[in-house]
């Protein structure tokens, strides 16, 4: 076997690992970005189309100084968020991140983050596969 011959075979067996590639698609993403400096919101439905569960762990996007899994919950009365750090979707299941629930914190968005925009955000799991997807900007109303 060849030098060369012998990289292309490593080069192969190393790709499957770098290609990890989670069962899952994203849709309905969009973002909301609220006036001045203030944090902006990103909303999706993931669903698993894999045999297995699998687990949300993370979330980042360029558009984002820093970009956090949260759930929005009304405790007696107040309006409360938390930080959430893994959230299972089960095999064949499907995951709303929406107005009220969960939702992407992005903490100091960028410029990018006006309405009639694109951003990506990236969605890591436990597994250490990831998948980005663009999430349209919308205004504080949605729209
Ligand atoms: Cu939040």
């Amino acid at each position: 076997m060849s030098l060369r011959t012998l990289l292309f075979a490593l080069v192969l067996a190393a790709a499957p690992a770098a290609a990890a590639t989670p069962a899952v698609t994203v849709s309905d993403a969009w973002v909301r970005a609220l006036p001045g400096n203030l944090p902006a919101a990103g909303y999706f439905t993931l669903r698993n189309t894999g045999d297995h569960a699998i687990t949300l762990v993370a979330a980042s996007s360029p558009a984002c100084g820093m970009a956090m899994l949260h759930k929005s919950e009304t405790m007696g009365g107040m309006a409360h968020m938390s930080d959430e750090s893994a959230i299972e979707v089960p095999a064949k299941g499907t995951l709303s991140f929406a107005p009220g629930g969960y939702h992407i914190m992005c903490m100091s968005p960028s410029a990018a983050v006006k309405p009639g925009g694109t951003v990506t955000m990236t969605l890591r799991f436990k597994d250490g596969s990831s998948v980005t997807a663009p999430f349209a900007v919308r205004n504080a109303a949605g729209k």
